[in-house]
């Protein structure tokens, strides 16, 4: 079988190869490499909620919240902390173990920041993990959001960087690489991936896993995106991508990432179930739950909860990472053990 430890010097050819294989060769790998480091029936789930919303200057193709397009979307400022509290216990009691807050902003200002810190430690104080998405931060930035606790920085490369030109003009992928090494060597965990379907060839999905399969270290959770089709926004009329490719892709980003979590992203609610469960057995171990992503729907609670029964599949109800960093449990987390909405 293949060398699956972590490597870091993959090339273009090698992982074009991977998304060639024969579907059945492919998922059977991916499914090998994912249960020599995972618990092959348990999924991470993570509440979003978006903290700031819309009126964003950057002019991401695919977003709903940019103010270049005209988009449906009701623009929010910087939430309150005692509602962004309610949402994350909310969140607790159905489950969730890690809560995650997205602002539209092109990057944080300091006095932005200050308040984000609030949150971070108000979360942290209920027992969840969190993790932020702000946009591009400077060094400084990222060393506060250390002290202040946080757990996860997520920060997509979104795609190739050949084909990321055509999707992005407001900022380069060099822009985002530079954020991706502020956040990693500040010590707090990576979450780094894409989305698919933008009209991207396969050449490109490579292209893009390569990128982040080489970083100095994996990014610790890897969100795999379907793009969700805003109207208004540039890529509102994409065509659908082949679901066997977007499986591939996850099977690839298993095989490249062993021991990163696999986060099978927006997008769920236009899979079926059937696609979904491909998802998990090409190694996908982690995904968004509850009704509503940032500014798009989710799946309902319930049926998510009616396809893990139907697949066996539990929620994890700790993070492994932490575990493994001597981390322990977190204070309150005792109660989710027995958190009654468990499928
Ligand atoms: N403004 C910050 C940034 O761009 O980094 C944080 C929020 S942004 C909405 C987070 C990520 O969500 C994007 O990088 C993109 O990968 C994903 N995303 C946004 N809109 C999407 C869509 N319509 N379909 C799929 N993924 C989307
Ligand atoms: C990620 O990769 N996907 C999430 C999260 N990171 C922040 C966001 C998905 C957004 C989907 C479109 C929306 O709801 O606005
Ligand atoms: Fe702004 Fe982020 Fe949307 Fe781009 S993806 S327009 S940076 S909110």
């Amino acid at each position: 079988m293949r060398n699956t430890d972590t490597r870091h010097d993959w090339s273009q050819v090698e992982i074009e190869a991977l998304l060639e294989r024969p579907f059945n060769d492919l998922l059977f790998e991916a499914q090998s490499v994912h249960r020599q480091h995972f618990d092959a029936n348990e999924v991470q789930v993570s509440t979003l909620l978006s903290i700031k919303t819309g009126a964003c200057s950057e002019d991401c193709g695919y977003c709903s919240q940019s103010a270049k397009y005209q988009t449906e979307l009701q623009t929010e400022k910087l939430l309150p902390l005692e509602q962004v509290v309610s949402a994350a216990e909310s969140a607790r009691a159905k489950g969730a173990t890690r809560f995650c807050m997205g602002a539209a902003w092109r990057n944080p200002t300091d006095k932005n920041l200050d308040r984000v810190i609030e949150m971070i430690q108000a979360v942290h104080g209920l027992g969840m993990e969190t993790c932020v998405t702000l946009g591009m931060l400077t060094e400084g930035q990222a060393c506060r959001l250390r002290d202040a606790g946080l757990d996860y920085y997520n920060h997509n490369l979104d795609t190739s960087p050949e084909f990321y030109g055509q999707v992005i003009s407001t900022r380069t992928f060099e822009d985002r690489l530079q954020t991706l090494a502020f956040v990693r060597e500040q010590g707090i965990r990576v979450c780094s991936g894409g989305i698919l379907g933008m009209g991207e060839s396969r050449r490109d999905r490579a292209s893009m896993l390569r990128e982040l399969a080489n970083l100095p270290s994996h990014p610790e959770s890897v969100p795999i995106n379907m793009l969700v089709r805003v109207a208004g926004t540039p890529l509102q009329g994409c065509d659908d991508l082949d679901p066997f490719e977007f499986v591939r892709t996850v099977a690839a980003a298993r095989i490249l990432m062993p021991r990163s979590y696999v986060r099978l992203s927006a997008g769920r609610s236009e899979m079926s179930d059937e696609m979904q469960a491909l998802c998990f057995m090409a190694g996908a171990n982690s995904m968004f739950y509850g009704e509503r992503l940032l500014t798009t729907d989710n799946p309902e609670a319930e049926r998510d909860r009616l396809l893990f029964q139907r697949l066996g599949l539990r929620f994890q109800e700790h993070d492994e990472l932490q575990l493994a960093a001597g981390c322990g449990r977190k204070p309150g987390l005792e109660q989710m053990a027995t958190t009654p909405e468990q499928p």
